[in-house]
């Protein structure tokens, strides 16, 4: 199980709707494919998403760093010393993504060389997941017409809406419609990506209180310590820390200051080993988590459904399973599919993700 190769393949692959929020847009899935080759004819996969605008990478960047800084560092290692791979990848600083991903791939070789599923290893609560879909800014008749298509299409009933433009009416506007159009049954929360001020932020969740929201996320920057700390202890729901808290102290630090009172946690920024340090921190704190996404392909959603699901407090509320809807294409040689709102994890050892040879060819940029 010696790792004898890592590759960073980038690729890009077109969104027929792009997604719109506060800090960014996504109109091309410029995304890396990563891939440990062992000894022994094993073959972990992943993919690490660059979110410029949240952590600072690019797909040119994820493809130096692995290339360059990790992989001579991991060639020689087993899937087995992930502590020490770990230890390896801190003297880093940054660069989420890229580890994550070299993380993932490794349990998808552990998984495959024990013969079982890597949802199973991590925990095996369940198989499945309700899924959340986010949607993006747009009119809000356009913002209602995707909830009711996502709806009618895939069964989901549970919506994340982008919200955090100026000025803030037209936000309280589009949740309100989403709710009337929707009706009570489904839920409905809101991610500002820290585009308000903490005084708009409280504005917006005394001018939505009747909505029924069922949570408010990163509504103002996690840096104004003070307004954020106003805010969220004015906050009548749980308040989610996505970008601002992501590693373990980062959690710790921002739930204890009152910054935050619940956590999103996303396996394309922490893996599944940084997510499990994360997940028991937030069990540990009495803490609810969201399983969140990074704007993924199928291949980082098959990571995040099979985390999610392996855990009884990632499995609670619906994950955020579904942005690859938007893709005009993917890699994966056998589709996602999302049925009655929820998605399962892939059966079969490791994590069931079969690369389309085609497909690879058609949208690598490397070659
Ligand atoms: C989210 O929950 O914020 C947008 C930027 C990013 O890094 O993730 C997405 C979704
Ligand atoms: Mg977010």
């Amino acid at each position: 199980m010696k790792i004898a190769a890592v590759e960073a393949i980038p690729f890009a692959i077109p969104y027929t709707k792009p997604l719109a929020f506060a800090s960014g847009e996504v109109h091309t899935a410029d995304h890396v494919l990563v891939r440990i080759h062992t000894d022994d004819g094993l073959t972990g996969t992943a993919e690490a998403p660059p979110r410029p605008y949240t952590y600072g990478e690019t797909q040119e960047s994820i493809v130096a760093v692995i290339g360059k800084v990790f992989a001579p560092q991991l060639l020689g290692r087993t899937a087995l010393d992930r502590e020490a791979v770990h230890a390896v990848l801190e003297r880093t600083v940054g660069n989420p993504a890229a580890k994550a991903a070299l993380d993932m791939a490794l349990w998808d070789i552990l998984g495959q060389s024990a013969g079982l599923p890597v949802s199973g290893l991590l925990g095996g609560y369940t198989d499945r997941m309700r899924v959340s879909h986010m949607v993006g800014f747009a009119p809000a008749d356009a913002m209602v017409a995707e909830a009711e298509r996502i709806r009618d299409t895939y069964g989901v009933t549970t919506f994340k809406v982008k919200v955090g433009r100026e000025p803030y009416g037209q936000d309280v506007a589009a949740c309100r419609a989403l709710r009337e159009a929707l009706g009570p049954a489904v839920e409905l929360y809101i991610d500002g990506n820290r585009g308000w001020s903490a005084s708009d932020a409280a504005r917006v969740l005394e001018e939505t209180a009747d909505l029924g929201l069922l949570f408010a996320e990163e509504l103002c920057p996690a840096d104004d310590v003070l307004g954020r700390r106003r805010l969220v202890a004015r906050s009548p729901l749980p308040f989610i820390a996505d970008e601002s808290a992501t590693r373990p102290a980062e959690v710790t630090r921002e739930l204890l200051g009152g910054s935050a009172t619940a956590i999103s946690i996303k396996t394309a920024r922490t893996g599944f080993t940084g997510s499990q340090r994360v997940l028991h921190l937030c069990e540990g704190l009495g803490t609810e988590v969201v399983m969140g996404n990074q704007i993924d392909g199928q291949i980082g959603t098959l990571c995040s459904v099979a985390f999610g699901a392996a855990h009884r407090s990632s499995s609670r509320y619906a994950g955020e399973l579904s942005n690859f809807l938007d893709m005009a294409d993917d890699l994966l040689a056998e589709p996602l599919t999302i049925e009655s709102g929820t998605l399962r994890v892939r059966e079969g050892a490791g994590l069931g993700i079969d690369i389309d040879p085609g497909k690879l060819a058609r949208y690598r940029q490397d070659r």
